[in-house]
C-alpha cells in the first residue's frame, strides 16, 4: 500500500509505501541518562526493534561520554541514511550513527550540536519570523533545543530528499527535542509526526510552587504565569510542539487533562510508561534476590549506625523514596511528614519494629561525608578483625584436638583467644564509640542549610536518635554499585527494600512504582500519578496487591498525610509470611505494566499519523493492522492471574480508555475517566511549611 505524493519538482510523483515505514524517535536522552525519557526509550527498543528491525532509528544531540560507553559506532547499511550523513559532514556537520548498547540494539544517530552553533542567530531569527518564538540569549537549555531542533529538521529534510519511497514517522519527545516540529510544518516535510510531552513545563514549575494547580487548570493565564516565571519562551516551544505535529500525545489521563488547558491542545490519545518485564524461570527467583540485597543494605545499615545498632536487623524494614529531587512535586514533603508520624505511632505503641527510611534523590553535593565512609570503615574492620580471630581460634583448636589423648581435658576455650586477640578486639570496640548520632545524609551537601529535605527533618526532628523507631538516610545522588558506602545498583537497591513511597503531587506517569512493582516489592503511590490512577482504575483491591494508593484528590494535606502514616503503620504489623505473601501478589501485576501490551498505543500512535498524512492509502481499509501488518506482541501470562483486575482489564492499557481514534478530534474532557476534576479544596491547605 502507498500513497501518491507530488514531487516538488514538479517530476515524478512519489509513492511513499506506508507499511514498510521508516520510524525516528527524537529526545535528548537517547543513549544519555538523565531521566525518565531515557527509561521509557531504552526499556521500550526490545518491542520496538522487534516490530521495526532496521527501520527503526533513535535521534538524539551527542554526549560524548554517554556515547563513548553506550553506543557501537557502524557505517549505515540503508544508502538513504548514508547520503544525508555525507551531506550534512560535508557541511561541517558531525553525527556519530551506531548500535546502542542495550536490549535490543536498536539504531542510534547522535548529532553534534556544537557544529551547528554557528547558525544559532541566523536560527534564532527564523524561529522567530516563523513561529513567532522568542529566544533569549543567556538561555543555554533553549539554544541547545534550538540548534538540535534544526539540525534534526534539516536531517529530515534531506532524509526524506534521499529516501523517497518509504513513509517517515517522527516521533518527538518532550519540548527538548520540540523545535523541529513547527519547522517541519513550515516547510511542508514530506512526513508525518508525533508529539509526546511526558510533563508540561508550566504543570512542574506551578506545582513546585504553592498553587492550588488541580483546583484551577482552567483559570490560569498561560502566559503571564510562563512569563512570571521566565520561561515564556520554552513554552512558546512546548505549545509550538503540541500544535504543529499530527498526533499529539502525553503519558497519562491526568496529564493529558494538564495540556489540553495548558498547552490549549487536547491530546489525540495517551502513551503510557511501560516496562522491560523480565520473568525468571524459578518463580521464587525475585524473592531470593530481595535476601540477598536486603543483606547488602543490612551491611551498610551496620556501617551507618555504627555505636547504635540497638535494634534488631531481623525486625527492621526499609522504606524508600528515589526520583528527581523535586520536593514538592515528587511528595518528599509528605514523606518526611508521614515518617514522623509514623514514628510516634511506632513509640506509643511500643511496636519493636524498626523503620530505616532512605530518600534517594541527587543534590548538589561536594563528596561523602567523612562520617558515612568512617561508618564503613569501622565495620569492616571490626568483621575483618573477627574474622582472623576466628581462623586463629580455629587453627588453634585444630592443633589441640589432634594432640589430645585420653584422659585429657577438653581444649579450654579461654586458651583459645590470646591476650593479643583481646586487645584487638577491644581496640575494634573503642573505635566504635562515636559522641555524635548518625548521620542523615551521607553526602557534604553544597547548599546544606537551605536544602528543603534537611529543613524539613530538622523541622519535624528526626535526628536518629535511639529512642526514634524511625531512622531516616538522606542519600543524595544515585545509587552506584562502586560508591564505598552504599555499594548497590538501583534495581538491587530496590529488590532489597520493603516498601517504595512515592506520594507525589505532581507525576505525570511515575517509574518508581512501577518498577517496585515488577521486582515484587510494594509500594505507595497517589491519584494525581500516572501510574496510580491506572492501577486504581484497573485493580479493585490494589493494597493487597502492594499498590497503596493515597488520596491526594479529595482528601486535605493532613488527612492524606494520616493516610499515607496508616499505610505505613499497617505494613509493620505484617508477619515476614504476610510480606512475602504480598510480594508474591505484587510480582503479579508486572504483566499490566509490560510494553507487551504498553507499546500498542505507541502502534496506534503512529497509524493515526500515517491515516492523518496519507489518508488515500488507507481507503477502504477496515483495519489498520491490514494495511501496516502488526507485530504478534504475547502477553507472557494469562491476563487473569494478576489479582482481582476489574472486569474490564482484558488488554486494556491506560489509552485504552478512550483514544487515537481517527474522526475524533483528541480526546474529550469525559475520556478522562480515571482522572475527574476534584470538588472544593482548601486552596491553603496545599504544602508544608519548611
Ligand atoms: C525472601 C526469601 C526468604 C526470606 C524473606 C525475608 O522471601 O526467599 O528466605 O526469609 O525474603 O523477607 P523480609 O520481608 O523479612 O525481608
Ligand atoms: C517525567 O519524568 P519526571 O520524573 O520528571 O517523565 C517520565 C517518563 O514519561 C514520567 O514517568 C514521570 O512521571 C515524569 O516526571
Amino acid at each position: 500500500m502507498s500513497s501518491v505524493m507530488a514531487d516538488e519538482n514538479g517530476a515524478e510523483p512519489i509513492k511513499r509505501d506506508v507499511r514498510n515505514h521508516m520510524l525516528f524517535e527524537v529526545a535528548t536522552e537517547v543513549a544519555n541518562r538523565v531521566g525518565g525519557i531515557y527509561s521509557v526509550l531504552k526499556s521500550k527498543a526490545p518491542v520496538t526493534t522487534a516490530e521495526y528491525g532496521e527501520r527503526y532509528t533513535l535521534i538524539g544531540p551527542l554526549n560524548k561520554n554517554s556515547a563513548a560507553v553506550e553506543v557501537e559506532e557502524l557505517t549505515p547499511a540503508s544508502p538513504a541514511m548514508r547520503e544525508t550523513i555525507q551531506s550534512m559532514a560535508e557541511r561541517g556537520i558531525e553525527i556519530v550513527y551506531g548500535r546502542w548498547l542495550i536490549e535490543g540494539a536498536p539504531r542510534v544517530l547522535l548529532i553534534n550540536t556544537g557544529t551547528g552553533y554557528r547558525w544559532l542567530d541566523e536560527w534564532k531569527g527564523d524561529l522567530w519570523n516563523t513561529s513567532g518564538i522568542p529566544s533569549p540569549d543567556a538561555d543555554h537549555e533553549t539554544n541547545e533545543a534550538i540548534v538540535f531542533g534544526y539540525l534534526v529538521a534539516w536531517f529530515l529534510g534531506e532524509y526524506i530528499a534521499h529516501e523517497r519511497r518509504r513513509a517517515v514517522v517522527a516521533h518527538f519527545h518532550e519540548w527538548l527535542a520540540g523545535v523541529a516540529l513547527p519547522l517541519t510544518k513550515k516547510r511542508h516535510m514530506d512526513l508525518t509526526t508525533i508529539f509526546t510531552t511526558h510533563a508540561t513545563l508550566l504543570g512542574r514549575y506551578l506545582c513546585a510552587g504553592s498553587v492550588d494547580f488541580y483546583n484551577n487548570l482552567q483559570y490560569f493565564d498561560v502566559d503571564a504565569e510562563a512569563g512570571k516565571r521566565g520561561i515564556y519562551h520554552r513554552y512558546c516551544i512546548e505549545r509550538a510542539a503540541a500544535h504543529s505535529c499530527d498526533v499529539f500525545t502525553t503519558v497519562s489521563h491526568i496529564t493529558a487533562f494538564e495540556s489540553e488547558h495548558l498547552l490549549k491542545r487536547k491530546p489525540d490519545g495517551v502513551l503510557p510508561n511501560g516496562l522491560n518485564v523480565k520473568k525468571f524461570s524459578a518463580m521464587h527467583e525475585f524473592q531470593n534476590l530481595h535476601s540477598q540485597a536486603k543483606e547488602k543494605i543490612n551491611d551498610f545499615v551496620r556501617g551507618h549506625f555504627y555505636g547504635h545498632n540497638n535494634y534488631d536487623l531481623d525486625k527492621t524494614l526499609y522504606l524508600f523514596t528515589a526520583g528527581r529531587y523535586e520536593f514538592r512535586n515528587k511528595g518528599v514533603d509528605m514523606f518526611i511528614e508521614g515518617l514522623a508520624r509514623l514514628n510516634h505511632r511506632l513509640k506509643t505503641s511500643g511496636s519493636d519494629m524498626t523503620v530505616v527510611a532512605f530518600i534517594i534523590m541527587p543534590a548538589q553535593t561536594s563528596s561523602l561525608t567523612v562520617e558515612s565512609l568512617k561508618g564503613q570503615a569501622v565495620v569492616k574492620s571490626l568483621r575483618d578483625t573477627i574474622e582472623n580471630i576466628e581462623k586463629g581460634i580455629g587453627k588453634r583448636m585444630y592443633e589441640r584436638c589432634l594432640s589430645w589423648k585420653e584422659g585429657d581435658n577438653m581444649p579450654d576455650e579461654k586458651d583459645l583467644i590470646t591476650s593479643q586477640d583481646r586487645v584487638l578486639l577491644r581496640r575494634r570496640l573503642f573505635a566504635m564509640k562515636r559522641n555524635g548520632l548518625p548521620p542523615i545524609v551521607t553526602h557534604n551537601m553544597v547548599n546544606d542549610h537551605e536544602d528543603p529535605i534537611l529543613n524539613q527533618i530538622r523541622r519535624v526532628e528526626m535526628f536518629n536518635n535511639e529512642y526514634d523507631r524511625v531512622k531516616v538516610v538522606f542519600h543524595p545522588e544515585f545509587l552506584n554499585s562502586s560508591n564505598p558506602v552504599l555499594p548497590l545498583d538501583y534495581d538491587d537497591f530496590v529488590r532489597g527494600t520493603h516498601l517504595g513511597v512515592f506520594p507525589s503531587y505532581y507525576e505525570p506517569w511515575g517509574y518508581t512504582p512501577a518498577e517496585c512493582t515488577v521486582m515484587g516489592v510494594p509500594s505507595i503511590t497517589t491519584n494525581l500519578s500516572g501510574f496510580g490512577c491506572y492501577m486504581e482504575e484497573l485493580i479493585e483491591n490494589s493494597s493487597d496487591y502492594g499498590i497503596y494508593i493515597v488520596d491526594r484528590r479529595s482528601k486535605g494535606v493532613d488527612d492524606s498525610v494520616n493516610q499515607l502514616t496508616e499505610f505505613m503503620y499497617n505494613f509493620t504489623l505484617k508477619s515476614r509470611r504476610q510480606r512475602i505473601n504480598q510480594r508474591n501478589r505484587t510480582e503479579r501485576l508486572s504483566d499490566l505494566l509490560d510494553w507487551k501490551r504498553m507499546g500498542l498505543e505507541y502502534v496506534k500512535a503512529r497509524q493515526l499519523a500515517l491515516r492523518r498524512a496519507y489518508p488515500s492509502s488507507f481507503e477502504g481499509a477496515e483495519d489498520y493492522f491490514d494495511i501496516i501488518g502488526g507485530t504478534d506482541q504475547k502477553i507472557s501470562r494469562p491476563l487473569s492471574v494478576p489479582g482481582s483486575p476489574r472486569d474490564r482489564s482484558g488488554m486494556m492499557t491506560p489509552g485504552d480508555f478512550a483514544s487515537l481514534q481517527e474522526g475524533r478530534e483528541g480526546l474529550s474532557t469525559e475520556d478522562y475517566i480515571a482522572w475527574k476534576l476534584p470538588e472544593e479544596e482548601e486552596p491553603d491547605d496545599h504544602f508544608f511549611p519548611l
